[in-house]
């Protein structure tokens, strides 16, 4: 019998990766839907499995909705992918993000106890639950202490450790998969990686003049989004539940991330002025590509991340295969694709 997945937030870019990865895997994959939004499919297109993936309409607001989508799907494993998981939204939204990422997360837990107790459950917890980091000479790990600087990271830290309280009262297999920043073309436009390899890829085409961006100085550890979801799946594999840290164990800074984009693209940048007058200008054509703009920044900042997976490396066998390099070459090869054939979908 094959076995059966649920995958709340399938048409992000995780749900995509994961989805592809499970397909590959011999899964029968069940994608959560939402009625009231038109269905996005324009990843799972890119991806080639439109057609492989079988809609379920579930909406994590509702605890009715979900116990039939569970019931319905019948699914060994759930995967919660869902969240309104845009940072800088959550300072707008805090109600709404808390609604899906806290509560949804408690409306599945309670839903999975009420129907079937033996579906095994991955919650998607965030290195933005670790928030102001204290002590940068020490790593992240799964015992690192916690401090969220959004409601998007309180609400994260909230669904964290119910996952855990299920686990501990009711002897549920739940896991929170810790996971670093993780990036693709599959990236949405708001997300910062992604916002400059098709930023500066409309630059080099002459579709835009210039690119906005905020604080530069936040460090960031990025991977690749392919990797991480397959140390997901392994998380949901082993013997007994547990939460794990995924990330690459390297750490740079928005700054770094452009200028690495901006090279593979054919420019080089100088940087002139300071804080919000700073400026990045091509130093071959003398044009300003890079401005800042205060609007980008956030009422609370995250400055530095830097996350260690020796857990995952030990107990699951995972280790991320692409470095920075290769996937700022593949983010920015996809733009500059896209630009160039006037397709940039998302
Ligand atoms: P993050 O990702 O908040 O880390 O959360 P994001 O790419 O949005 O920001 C990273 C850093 O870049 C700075 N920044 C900008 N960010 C955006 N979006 N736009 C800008 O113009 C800009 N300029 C500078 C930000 O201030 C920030 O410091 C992501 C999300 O995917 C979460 O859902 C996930 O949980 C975590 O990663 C791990």
């Amino acid at each position: 019998m094959p076995k059966t997945a649920l995958i709340t937030g399938v048409s992000g870019q995780d749900g995509a990766y994961l989805s592809r990865l499970l397909l590959q895997k011999g899964y029968r994959v069940v994608g959560s839907v939402r009625r009231t939004a038109a269905p996005r499919m324009s990843r799972l297109m890119e991806l080639g499995i439109e057609n492989d993936i079988e809609p379920v309409e579930l909406d994590l607001t509702e605890i009715t909705n979900v116990m039939r989508a569970i019931e319905h799907a019948k699914p060994d494993e759930i995967y919660n992918l869902a969240a309104q998981s845009f940072v800088a939204v959550s300072f707008e939204q805090p109600i709404l993000t808390a609604e899906v990422g806290a509560l949804g997360n408690a409306r599945l837990l309670e839903a999975i106890r009420t129907v079937d107790p033996k579906i095994r459950l991955y919650q998607a917890s965030s290195s933005e639950m670790f928030g102001k980091v204290a002590d940068r000479t020490k790593l992240q790990n799964e015992n690192s202490p916690f401090h969220p600087r959004s409601p998007y990271g309180v609400s994260k830290l909230f669904a964290h450790w119910l996952t855990v309280n299920y686990r501990e009262s009711y002897g549920f297999f739940a896991v929170s998969g810790i996971l670093f920043n993780h990036e693709s073309p599959l990236r949405g436009r708001e997300f910062v990686t992604r916002k400059i390899t098709a930023g500066l890829a409309e630059v080099k085409h002459g579709r835009r003049e210039i690119l906005s961006l905020g604080n530069l100085e936040a460090q960031r550890d990025w991977g690749f989004a392919g990797d991480f979801v397959d140390g997901i799946w392994r998380m949901l594999q082993r013997p007994a539940a547990d939460d794990y840290v995924l990330a690459t164990g390297t750490t740079t800074s928005v700054r770094g991330f452009c200028e690495l984009a901006a090279e593979r693209l054919g420019f080089a940048i100088d940087w002139k002025g300071k804080g919000d007058g700073e400026t990045g200008i091509d130093r071959k054509s003398g044009k300003t590509i890079i401005r800042i703009d205060p609007r980008y920044y956030r009422p609370a900042e995250v400055d530095y991340l830097l996350g260690d997976a020796a857990k995952a490396r030990r107990e699951l066998g995972w280790s991320p295969a692409t470095t920075l390099a290769d996937l700022v070459t593949m983010m920015v090869e996809a733009d500059d694709l896209r630009v160039r054939e006037n397709r940039l979908l998302y």
